[in-house]
């Protein structure tokens, strides 16, 4: 074998493995409060990098259009399986490649361009997937959207029913990337039912709340279930869609071939082991500690005069509005980031700013609880986001502050066995 199959990283390309090992350092010492993002186990890290990258095997189990796939068919019917198994479902397709493609998948397994689909407002807590008008959604359909009300910030269903009792749309999405709340997931179905629909939820960022145990679970509500896999599910990257059985073959001819290709093995076998994992002791007590550490930051940051969409949380997402501090959800980001907190700008629900200022930051608490913190460190934290956020200009406490985070991160080793930025 020549040369190029058998060097390191490190000697073919120092400038990426450079990149890729200041990464893992940032990971380790910063505090993660985005509340998409998680670390996924050692085993996940290691499927990831592992041969199956390799392979092509498009089609199905056992009508593959590649030869040399009877050892990863097999793993895509494992995943199939424990997906079904774990969130009660009849059917799982495992292939699509990210969560906005689940959601295209089923868009395109239910409705037809110009079809009313009636779903959430991306600035109320939904999803670019689920029909702005930039996304693929937004422009092939018509979108009648609902929002959260001005009072409780939380969803007015009679608002959702009024709109598709008025619309009659064909699919109805629930489901959010910004939302605290709960959804009542058996209300959607009675809308749906009422006007004929079809029901989706996507629930990416609240699959590994619903997997242990601790979020209601939409699937015996739902026609479709999109989610992802790397969010509170704490997997690797990637998505699948859970259906009941009469869409089965519809959701799966859609993907493949009507979407995707080759599909990532080496993903699917990832999202075989996480659905394994999801289904331990171990992780119904990491969901149960997810959502118990939101709570206490939500509690605690209120308690420092900072006001939160719709008062609080019930799952691992709080989002924050930051206007009583005189900052933007942009400055807000950029001044928790440069103590080492990482969080995103969020719109909170009728937010006056625009998209790319807001006066929203979004938080959650999944990766930090990987890492092993507790309701002590929710304090600690929402103490340094506090000092942060009403001192912007004050050098000297974002500088104690950074130092403090820095020792805080630490304390929870992130991959201490690691050298390298991956298992080896
Ligand atoms: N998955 C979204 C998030 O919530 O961060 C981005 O598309």
């Amino acid at each position: 074998m020549n040369k190029i199959m058998s060097e390191t990283l490190n000697s073919i390309d120092p400038e990426i493995y450079d990149l890729t090992k200041k990464e893992l350092k940032r990971q380790r010492v910063h505090i993660e409060l985005i509340a998409s993002e998680n670390f996924v186990p050692r085993s996940l890290l290691e499927i990831q990098g592992s041969i199956l990258t390799n392979k092509y095997a498009e089609g199905y189990p056992h009508k593959k259009y590649y030869g040399g796939c009877e050892f990863v068919e097999v793993i895509e019917e494992i995943a199939v399986k424990r997906a079904c198994e774990l969130f009660g479902s009849d059917h799982a397709n495992v292939q699509p490649h990210a969560g906005a493609s689940a959601n295209q998948a089923v868009f395109f397994a239910t409705v037809n361009p110009g079809d009313t689909v009636l779903s959430m407002k991306l600035d109320h807590g939904g999803h670019l997937s689920h029909g702005h008008p930039v996304n693929f959604s937004g422009r092939f359909y018509n979108i009648v959207a609902y929002g959260v009300s001005r009072e409780t910030e939380t969803i007015d269903y009679d608002e959702v029913e009024r709109l598709a009792k008025e619309s009659k749309p064909k699919l109805i999405i629930a489901g959010a990337s910004a939302y605290p709340r709960f959804i009542d997931f058996a209300r959607f179905r009675s809308i749906a039912d009422e006007v004929g629909a079809v029901l989706l939820v996507d629930m990416a960022h609240i699959a590994g709340l619903v997997a242990g145990g601790v979020h209601p679970n939409p699937t015996p509500y739902s026609d479709f279930v999109s989610s992802t896999s790397h969010k509170t599910l704490r997997g690797t990257r990637g998505a699948f869609v859970l259906c009941k059985k009469e869409y089965a073959q519809t959701l799966d001819r859609t993907v493949f071939p009507g979407m995707q290709g080759g599909p990532l093995v080496q993903s699917i076998a990832g999202k075989a082991v996480t659905f394994l994992l999801a289904g331990t002791e171990e992780f119904k007590e990491y969901s149960a500690q997810v959502v118990k550490n939101a709570k206490v930051l939500a509690k605690c940051l209120t308690e420092r005069g900072f006001r939160l969409v719709s008062g609080g949380t019930d799952n691992h997402l709080i989002l924050l509005d930051v206007r009583s501090r005189n900052v933007t959800g942009k400055e807000g980001e950029i001044l928790l980031g440069e103590v080492g907190i990482t969080t995103n700008k969020n719109m909170i629900p009728f937010d006056p700013a625009k998209p790319m200022v807001t006066s929203g930051v979004r938080l959650g608490t999944a990766a930090i609880t990987t890492r092993g913190m507790k309701e002590p460190e929710m304090e600690v934290i929402s103490d340094a986001i506090e000092r942060v956020l009403s001192n912007p200009q004050n050098e000297n406490i974002k500088k104690e502050v950074k130092a403090h985070m820095a020792a805080l991160a630490e304390g929870f080793p992130l991959y201490p066995e690691l050298v390298e930025p991956w298992v080896n």
